[in-house]
């Protein structure tokens, strides 16, 4: 009988979730970025077992954090829905920072939304942490209400992966896969492509800049010759912010073309000629309407 499940991801902005996902994965399903509140959708990542023994079904979530328009609230309603859906859970904790009071409020909330689930917790970023620092922050964790066990890794180098992730299938409930063994994410295409160049963005700007900016695909052409013309735009906020994407006689809005494009191309496997334009839509975080169009819901 084979096993097969979702582990939900919950922890501070920042902690590593993605990266984590990425890691178990094997591969580049979700964007990460030094700045928080990076994820703004529910990912699944699709880890199958090579030989055929199980499937852990990773769901990345957006930290968890204080909503303050249309587009947090809708990122914490989801997350509160994906923790009452999982058959595990996971807490990621920031290992650099140690555990604080968010660390509370999440162990506290997945216990409230889902008191019979198993919580496990991984203390992460250890390659930056002495063994001395790494046993006292394993020793905060577990002291977390609700945490059953609690794991060091670092989703950088894959240290401590291996037990995590095996711990993780023997608690994952007998049943069939829910994704076929080769399929990575249940990410629309246009979507990854519109998060490839989202992270680019993120890579190249700061302040509150990365909080702004969305990006949209309006169309994908498969040509005859073989190239992917990717049409798409940059939405931000205000006209400042566009001034600022756009760069200096186009030099900012050229080289996140030039960086995303690549990244499409290693996804796509083609050449690709990308179209990418920014657009200014005051306050598109509270506009339901978008949202929905962006597949934020
Ligand atoms: N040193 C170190 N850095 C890490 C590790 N894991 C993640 N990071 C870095 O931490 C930052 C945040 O990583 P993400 O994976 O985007 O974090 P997240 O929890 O998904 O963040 P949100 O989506 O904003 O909630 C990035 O700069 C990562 O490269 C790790 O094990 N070690
Ligand atoms: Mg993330």
């Amino acid at each position: 009988m084979t096993r097969a499940g979702f582990v939900g991801l919950a922890g501070r902005p920042n902690a590593g979730k993605s990266t984590l996902v990425n890691a178990i994965v094997g591969a580049h399903v979700a964007i990460v970025s030094e700045r928080p509140q990076t994820t703004r959708r529910a990912i699944r990542g699709v880890a199958t077992d090579e030989q055929g023994r199980w499937q852990l079904v990773m769901t990345d979530l957006p930290g968890v954090q204080r909503p303050r328009d249309a587009l947090t609230e809708r990122m914490q309603r989801r997350v509160e829905r994906e923790i009452a859906d999982s058959d595990t859970l996971l807490l990621v904790v920031n290992g650099e920072q140690g555990v604080g009071p968010g660390d509370r409020f999440i162990s506290k909330a997945l216990l409230a939304a889902n008191a019979d689930t198993p919580v496990l917790c991984a203390v992460n970023k250890v390659d930056r942490l002495t063994t001395g620092e790494t046993a006292a922050v394993l020793a905060e964790a577990a002291r977390l209400g609700g945490v059953d066990e609690v794991f060091p890794i670092s989703a950088r180098t894959g240290d401590g992966l291996e037990p995590l992730i095996a711990r993780l299938a023997e608690l994952t409930p007998e049943g069939p896969f829910m994704f076929p063994p080769d399929q990575r994410s249940d990410v629309p295409s246009e979507v990854q492509l519109a998060e490839l160049i989202r992270e680019q963005v993120l890579r190249r700007t700061r302040e509150e800049l990365p909080h702004a900016v969305e990006v949209e695909i309006d169309g994908v052409i498969e040509r005859d010759d073989g190239l992917v013309e990717v049409h798409s735009h940059i939405w931000a906020e205000t006209e400042s912010q566009k001034a600022i994407l756009i760069g200096a006689g186009g030099s900012r809005i050229k080289e996140i073309g030039t960086a995303a494009r690549g990244q499409l191309e290693r996804e796509l496997g083609a050449r690709v000629f990308l179209d990418l334009r920014v657009r200014v839509r005051p306050k598109w975080r509270r506009d339901d309407a978008l949202l929905d169009r962006l597949g934020i819901e």
